[in-house]
């Protein structure tokens, strides 16, 4: 199938007695530099959705995870040429070798994009923090979509949405309208 508005978004989640653990990488550079995310990209011509996330996540964090897939999310980009696009999300509870920032500085590929780090989520609603001591997931860092469909996918539950960015005159994008659910 034509994969030109295919992106895949990957996570290794980790459940543990009193908190989930997330790994997330920042992003240093291309769309959305400055913010943290899963691991992913674009889905290559010849290319299943999962085996570009399988891909990328290697790339970008030197890992390969058994990923599964947990959920599908519509981006609408008001007035920009790349238009909309969807984005399959894929997580892990495990992984093998050793969570690393890849670093090509010579390559022209520049797949070197993200600085991996492990956040945590407390279990107990009191506003408890992580026992690991590990930070919070940064949604004041994170697209603005990513605050309503993470606890989704936290909680183990299979999940779907939309969500509409307008541009702005920084030359970032808005979310102005959006629904996800389960
Ligand atoms: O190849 P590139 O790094 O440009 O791919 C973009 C990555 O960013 C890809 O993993 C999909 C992801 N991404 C968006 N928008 C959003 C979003 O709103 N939330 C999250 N979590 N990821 C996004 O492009």
């Amino acid at each position: 199938f034509d994969t030109k508005r295919w992106y895949t978004n990957a996570f290794i989640i980790e459940d543990h007695p009193t908190e989930v653990k997330i790994l997330l990488g920042y992003k240093k550079r291309g769309f959305g530099v400055g913010l943290w995310n899963g691991f992913g990209g674009k889905v290559e011509p010849g290319e299943t959705p999962v085996q570009a996330a399988i891909r990328e996540m290697k790339e970008e964090c030197d890992i390969t995870a058994p990923l599964e897939h947990c959920g599908s999310l519509l981006f609408v980009l008001e007035g920009a040429p790349q238009g909309a696009f969807q984005i399959e999300v894929y997580r892990a509870a495990t992984y093998t070798d050793t969570i690393a920032e890849r670093v090509f500085p010579s390559s022209p590929l520049r797949t070197d994009e993200m600085r991996p780090q492990w956040f945590a989520a407390p279990k107990a609603v009191d506003g408890s923090v992580a026992s690991s001591g590990l930070p919070p997931i940064p949604y004041d860092t994170m697209w603005d979509d990513d605050i309503h469909w993470m606890p989704l996918m936290l909680a183990g539950k299979k999940f779907v949405g939309r969500a509409d960015f307008q541009p702005t005159t920084a030359g970032k994008y808005e979310m102005r309208r959006y629904w996800f659910g389960t």
